[in-house]
């Protein structure tokens, strides 16, 4: 059954990707499963019809059948779980994998969210500068942990699987910033930029967005 996602209309990334709707693309293109997008304008993310499948306004959301979700971890997990290609089949790996998706979501997003709010909404607030200090160390950290345990490792647990997948969508959202400080880390995303479903995943959400801005 082909499933719909939820994106953006008109991404306020512009093209570049790093909204979340593009992990799930990215997963579809990884299993080849053929899929449509529904493309949600601002003004509708808080409508009855959008809050209906997602409880909290936002994208993605997705529609397989009877069965619809938010949040893009748990698209992705649930993908990976129905198709071939973004899990190991032995159960030790595949729980590890799944473990990662977690760590991606968990525990490096969460401060890279913190360091976003700071920028966006914290700068110009008399604590703002002591709280980006608090927020860069805790980031740099993990990013430390992370690169440390990468190491010269082409995939953080065997090969490629959704673990990386999630794990470079959050790592994206730095790039040009604090990433850059990890050489490992950056080849790392490099690599998973290298592949063909990326390649497609990146390609079909800047399409939209071109369409979107060549519309008015
Ligand atoms: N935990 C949820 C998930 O993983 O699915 C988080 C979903 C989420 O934050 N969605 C955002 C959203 O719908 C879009 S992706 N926001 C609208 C709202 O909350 O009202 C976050 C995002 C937005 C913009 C950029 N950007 O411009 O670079 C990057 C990421």
């Amino acid at each position: 059954m082909k499933p719909t996602f939820t994106a953006f209309a008109k991404s306020p990334d512009e093209g570049h990707g790093l909204a979340r709707d593009m992990r799930v693309r990215w997963a579809l293109e990884e299993v080849g499963q053929e899929y449509d997008v529904q493309l949600v304008p601002w003004e509708e993310f808080r409508s009855p019809a959008h809050m209906a499948r997602h409880p909290f306004g936002q994208i993605p959301t997705y529609r397989e059948g009877d069965l619809v979700m938010f949040e893009s971890g748990a698209i992705v997990l649930h993908i990976a779980q129905t198709h071939d290609g973004l899990l190991p089949a032995e159960p030790a790996a595949r729980a590890r994998a799944i473990m990662w998706m977690f760590a991606a979501v968990g525990t490096i997003e969460q401060p890279v969210i913190d360091m976003e709010v700071n920028e966006y909404f914290e700068a110009d607030k008399a604590w703002g500068a002591e709280r980006k200090q608090q927020v860069d160390a805790r980031l740099r950290t993990r990013l430390a942990d992370l690169s440390a345990r990468l190491g010269e490792a082409d995939w953080l647990d065997g090969g490629f699987s959704a673990g990386d997948l999630m794990m470079v969508e959050v790592l994206l959202r730095l790039e040009g910033q604090m990433v850059d400080e990890f050489p490992n880390l950056v080849a790392y995303c490099d690599r998973a930029r290298a592949r063909p479903a990326f390649k497609r995943a990146f390609a079909a959400q800047k399409a939209v967005f071109e369409a979107a801005s060549a519309a008015g």
